[in-house]
């Protein structure tokens, strides 16, 4: 079966007054078939599909002012400047930061944490000192932090899991100690789509006066984040899972925190004076940002928030809502099918198996019928480990997806039975 999306206009797709046919008609690459087939993009979580707005901006900054930022004095730097750095100030209204000063730029959220790990971390930590992370993290929340571990000494301590693949209750409490130096953690989770308590959990870091590091890559996409509310020190985005370009990403950091954290990378822009017996670093948030960085994808992601605020974070939330709830009532009654968390709190993320069928086979099949999904680990294979399974295949929403995507995915993993019946 093959389901004709581009002429589907059912008011089934309409939720909560928020109508995602609207919004989709944005996005120029949705339009295409796939295999012959129309395309049913639900790989949002590994990136996300670009409006034709965020594409418009990048173009345009190649067409109009291409020129390096913060060193002309001539008008295409300086409209450069202004719109890299007006990029910067739609991010920090994004997330309700209280300057730009805390919003340094990165190539993604990868990036963001090693940031963290080698400035912060690094010049404090000593032997014995100790990080909480949780078994749910994706690898670039896990696998500086063992880099750091190698550097300084310093001891990694996990919350588990439980089968809901929601944290274990109180096991967080339990973690802490008077060498309890950072708790870095996962906003949403990448493989179960799980939301963690964040606010509570930081407020509960503070009590120790322990700092706490948010990975919010898969949550600044989907849900409103206000850094100011959930009071975390530091937290970590990608650009392109916001429907921005690829490149760019945000490491928002508290401004004392910032201001006494080293450097981690030397060259351009990240100086004030350069003697060879000394070196004055620049101000915040430049004394991050060495080099001359991805102006155009930072001019995309500013396009990008322009774009969301249109949308409405909020109402992307409910509708993302109640397709997760849609989608997770079809998969339950696919034969076969087991999903691979079920949090209570949870975003549009829907990790499964099938029995007999290996994940690498189904998302084979399901390519063929036009659907995009991931299979793998997900960059997370504690995760994988801990439901002992070798991968899981991942449905992953954006608020351009419909009922229908979720029918033609339905469709597509019967589909997969009668192959392997
Ligand atoms: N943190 C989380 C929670 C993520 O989901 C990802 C990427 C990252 C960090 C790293 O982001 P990057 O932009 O720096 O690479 N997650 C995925 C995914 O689920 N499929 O592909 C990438």
């Amino acid at each position: 079966m093959s389901i004709q999306h581009d002429t589907i206009r059912k008011p089934s797709a309409v939720a909560n007054g928020f109508d995602p046919l609207r919004w989709r008609r944005d996005f120029p690459i949705l339009r295409q078939r796939v295999h012959g087939k129309p395309l049913v993009y639900l790989d949002n979580a590994a990136t996300a599909q670009k409006p034709q707005m965020v594409i418009a901006a990048v173009s345009d900054y190649y067409q109009r002012f291409n020129s390096n930022v913060h060193r002309g004095v001539h008008q295409l730097s300086e409209l450069a400047t202004e719109a890299y750095e007006g990029a910067r100030d739609k991010l920090r209204g994004f997330i309700n930061a209280a300057s730009v000063k805390e919003m340094v730029f990165v190539r993604g959220a990868t990036e963001a944490i090693n940031l963290v790990a080698q400035s912060y971390g690094r010049s404090r930590f000593q032997p014995g000192d100790e990080i909480i992370l949780s078994e749910m993290e994706h690898h670039s929340n896990i696998v500086p932090w063992q880099l750091l571990r190698e550097q300084t000494g310093a001891i990694l301590k996990v919350i588990p899991i439980n089968d809901a693949g929601e944290l274990e209750p109180g096991a967080y409490e339990q973690l802490f100690t008077a060498r309890t130096r950072l708790v870095a953690l996962a906003h949403v989770s990448t493989a179960l789509g799980t939301i963690n308590p964040v606010k509570a959990m930081v407020a509960h870091a503070h009590t120790h006066g322990v700092p706490v590091l948010l990975d919010g890559a898969q949550a600044v996409p989907h849900l409103p984040v206000d850094v100011r509310a959930l009071d975390c020190d530091f937290y970590a985005f990608s650009g392109h899972k916001m429907f921005g370009p690829t490149g760019i990403g945000v490491l928002y950091a508290k401004e004392a925190l910032l201001r006494d954290m080293p450097p981690w990378q030397g060259g351009g822009d990240m100086i004030r004076v350069v003697r060879f017996d000394q070196t004055l670093y620049n101000d915040l948030p430049y004394k991050f940002e060495a080099g001359t960085p991805d102006i155009a994808a930072a001019i995309g992601l500013g396009a990008a928030v322009s774009y969301l605020e249109a949308v409405g974070m909020t109402a992307v939330e409910a509708y993302e809502r109640e397709l997760l709830a849609y989608a997770t009532r079809c998969l339950q009654a696919v034969r076969g099918l087991r999903l691979v968390g079920t949090a209570r709190d949870k975003a549009g993320v829907l990790s499964f198996v099938m029995e007999g069928i290996h994940p690498h086979d189904l998302g084979t099949i399901v390519d063929q019928e036009g659907v995009a999904i991931r299979t793998g680990h997900h960059c997370a294979m504690p995760v994988m480990e801990r439901f002992r399974v070798p991968a899981t295949a991942r449905a992953s929403l954006a608020f351009y997806n419909t009922r229908e995507d979720i029918d033609a995915l339905v469709a597509a993993l019967e589909k997969a039975h009668e192959v392997f019946r």
